[in-house]
């Protein structure tokens, strides 16, 4: 998406403009230049960089969230109540597992690519000391990544929970600075409520769980979400919602996805075209830019900006 929007025209036009905090072209567009098999290849700095270099993020943000205008406000709804999405799969044949994230970051710091250690440091308090006043099946413990034996943090990984060590399009991005301090996962005993401290975003709010019961796993992150409002301001301006340092997570920051074993389907000719047709991006089984195996797929929204959090889920319920 960068090399489509990064036009000539467009380049002389930011080719030496800067942020307050001092982030470039160079280093908003490093990631994809490394990562040349990159899918978007852009990063945001700081909250400015959408305006500074808007020539270049405005007609990619557009090309990525179809039916959005950078003009356009952006809507929200996280009434559960609002959704219909019954359980497509209730003898389990199908559908392995249901996930809905939110990214989110804290008004007052700078996105990932720009933060410091202490920056990465002062969050990770602010953060684990309000998870650790939730109750409920919001009551959890903070686990650092510091100080995890490596066994323990690898079978995170691979069940799904944690988020991967090295990331290529991160360490390009600088995101990945000073790893592994001040990163690390807040859960429940049951891991159906989870919280991701300072990975691509400062913050991902986690609801998942076995089976296909989207409207449970919705209902969840409502209240969890609902909950970190009254603890935490967010980073958020009117047209773009919540801000994230990959523009594919701004506006509601949600990605619904299920682990569903599609096996002829994803065969089909034309899976690409219907998955377009529907607003649904395919993932491998790890996530994305991974392979798949047994024909089992992620299947989630593609778009997060411009629609609700209800439309979101329900992008993913009519794809899937
Ligand atoms: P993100 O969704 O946070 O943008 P990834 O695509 O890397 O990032 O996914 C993060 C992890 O969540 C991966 O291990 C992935 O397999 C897992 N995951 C995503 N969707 C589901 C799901 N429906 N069920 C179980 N695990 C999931
Ligand atoms: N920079 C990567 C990832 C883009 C979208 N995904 C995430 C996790 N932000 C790319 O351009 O392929």
């Amino acid at each position: 998406l960068r090399k489509k929007n990064l036009t000539p025209a467009v380049f002389e036009q930011v080719k030496d403009r800067k942020t307050s905090s001092g982030v470039t072209l160079k280093a908003c567009i490093n990631s994809g230049l490394v990562n040349t098999d990159s899918g978007v290849g852009v990063y945001a700095g700081d909250e400015e960089t959408y305006k500074v270099f808007e020539p270049l993020f405005g007609p990619l943000i557009e090309d990525y969230h179809k039916g959005f205008k950078i003009t356009d406000k952006h809507p929200s709804d996280m009434d559960e109540s609002h959704l219909t999405a019954p359980n497509p799969d209730p003898e389990g044949k199908y559908i392995l597992s249901t996930r809905i994230r939110v990214a989110r970051n804290l008004r007052g710091y700078p996105l990932q690519p720009t933060n410091t250690l202490d920056g990465l440091k002062a969050i990770e308090k602010k953060v684990t000391e309000s998870l650790a006043t939730f109750e409920g099946e919001l009551k959890g413990t903070y686990y650092p990544l510091q100080g995890m034996d490596e066994a323990t943090a690898q079978k995170l990984i691979d069940d799904h929970f944690l988020f991967k060590k090295g990331d290529r399009f991160l360490e390009a991005a600088g995101i990945n600075q000073a790893w592994p301090e001040g990163r690390g996962i807040f859960h429940d005993d049951a891991k159906t409520f989870l919280v991701w401290v300072n990975e691509e975003d400062q913050l991902r709010i986690i609801s998942m769980q076995n089976g296909g019961d989207i409207g449970a796993v919705f209902a969840r992150l409502c209240k969890a979400v609902n909950t970190m409002n009254k603890h935490f301001e967010f980073q958020h301006t009117e047209n773009l919602g919540y801000l994230s340092s990959c523009p594919t997570n701004l506006g509601t920051g949600m990605r619904a996805s299920v682990h569903i074993k599609i096996p002829n389907a994803s065969a089909h000719a034309d899976f690409k075209k219907i998955c377009d047709e529907y607003h649904i991006q395919p993932r491998g089984i790890h996530g994305e830019h991974s392979e798949t195996a047994g024909g089992v797929y992620d299947i989630s929204n593609k778009r997060r900006l411009g629609l609700s959090e209800v439309q979101c889920v329900q992008d993913m319920f009519n794809g899937g």
